[in-house]
């Protein structure tokens, strides 16, 4: 039996740090409706989708920053969401800092969480590489302190069976290690939903500022051909307080061909009718990974030349 699912991208402009939560929801549901009239099934936010990204501000009092957390999801800002996600019949997958309270004690991560169409949450993710410096840094334009306000994910890769298929999820640095995709596709992924915020200066190495548009291609493309796999790639793009980011939000088929991308840079909906089965071509043929992968092979080669992996 065929199985499709059609996938809105559903990318965000700036957030300002003025904004309230309230603010957010209501553009978040209004790409909701947008997705609704559109034939989708499943929407996917970006990073951080309810507050501007601020790790990019140096703060020392621990109840600023936690003002951009979430205690609870849905919490009383978030249920409008979730209200009408459930009554258009769509799920959605949102980004969005989390605190939780875990082993005794208050912990923050940078959490993605997947809901389904009854308004289940069924899945949840938190990051595991996150980029930037724990310390400030003034010399620079803009921090980027993801190392100072969370702590990476303690989930792993999970994967989760939903919307017919196989699906997981990992926030924007995630993308950029063959890891990510590869440990979700040992378990089968049939679709990778991220989100991200990628500033198109990065202060610490501004020689590879006029590669961004093609590392973000070049890292999700070889995620999805070389596991099978959809990715669901969303920006939140824009000059948010000053900080101009990627935009350029895609939509990738297991054969890691682009089938539809973001045309600007502000709030926009882009959608796919998405074969589940894609991917098998692949994964059951040139990545068929219990035939053709040689995990012994990989640890010989470091034994043979006596290459010590880096630290
Ligand atoms: N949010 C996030 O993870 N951003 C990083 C910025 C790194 S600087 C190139 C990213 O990988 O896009």
């Amino acid at each position: 039996m065929p199985r499709h699912l059609t996938v809105g991208a559903a990318q965000l402009g700036p957030i300002e740090r003025r904004h309230t939560r309230r603010d957010v929801v209501e553009r978040l549901i209004a790409l909701l409706r947008d997705a609704s009239r559109m034939g989708c099934e499943l929407v996917v936010f970006p990073e951080l989708a309810l507050t501007t990204f601020f790790p990019r501000w140096w703060m020392e009092d621990q109840a600023e920053i936690d003002a951009f957390f979430e205690r609870e999801m849905p919490g009383n800002e978030t249920a409008p969401l979730f209200t009408e996600a459930k009554r258009l019949g769509l799920g959605f997958c949102l980004g969005y800092a989390e605190l939780a309270h875990e082993d005794g004690r208050i912990r923050h991560f940078n959490t993605a969480i997947l809901v389904e169409r009854d308004g289940r949450i069924v899945g949840k993710y938190r990051k595991v590489h996150l980029p930037g410096h724990a310390e400030h840094e003034p010399q620079r334009k803009f921090q980027h302190l993801e190392k100072r306000y969370f702590e990476p994910g303690n989930l792993g890769f999970p994967v989760f069976r939903a919307f017919g298929g196989i699906m997981g999820m990992c926030i924007c640095n995630d993308r950029r290690w063959p890891e990510t995709y590869r440990v979700m596709g040992l378990q089968g992924v049939e679709m990778v939903m991220l989100g991200y915020n990628t500033p198109l200066h990065n202060p610490p190495a501004p020689d590879q500022d006029e590669h961004t548009w093609f590392h973000n291609q070049l890292s999700m493309q070889a995620g999805a051909y070389q596991n099978g796999t959809w990715v669901i790639g969303v920006a939140k793009g824009g000059t948010e307080e000053g900080v101009p980011s990627l935009a350029d939000s895609q939509i990738i088929a297991p054969s890691g061909k682009v089938v539809a991308r973001a045309a600007a840079s502000g709030d926009e909906l882009i959608a796919h009718r998405c074969d589940l089965d894609a991917g098998k071509s692949y994964t059951s043929g040139i990545f068929n990974f219990a035939q053709h992968r040689r995990p012994e092979a990989y640890g010989l080669i470091v034994e043979r030349t006596g290459a010590v992996p880096p630290p």
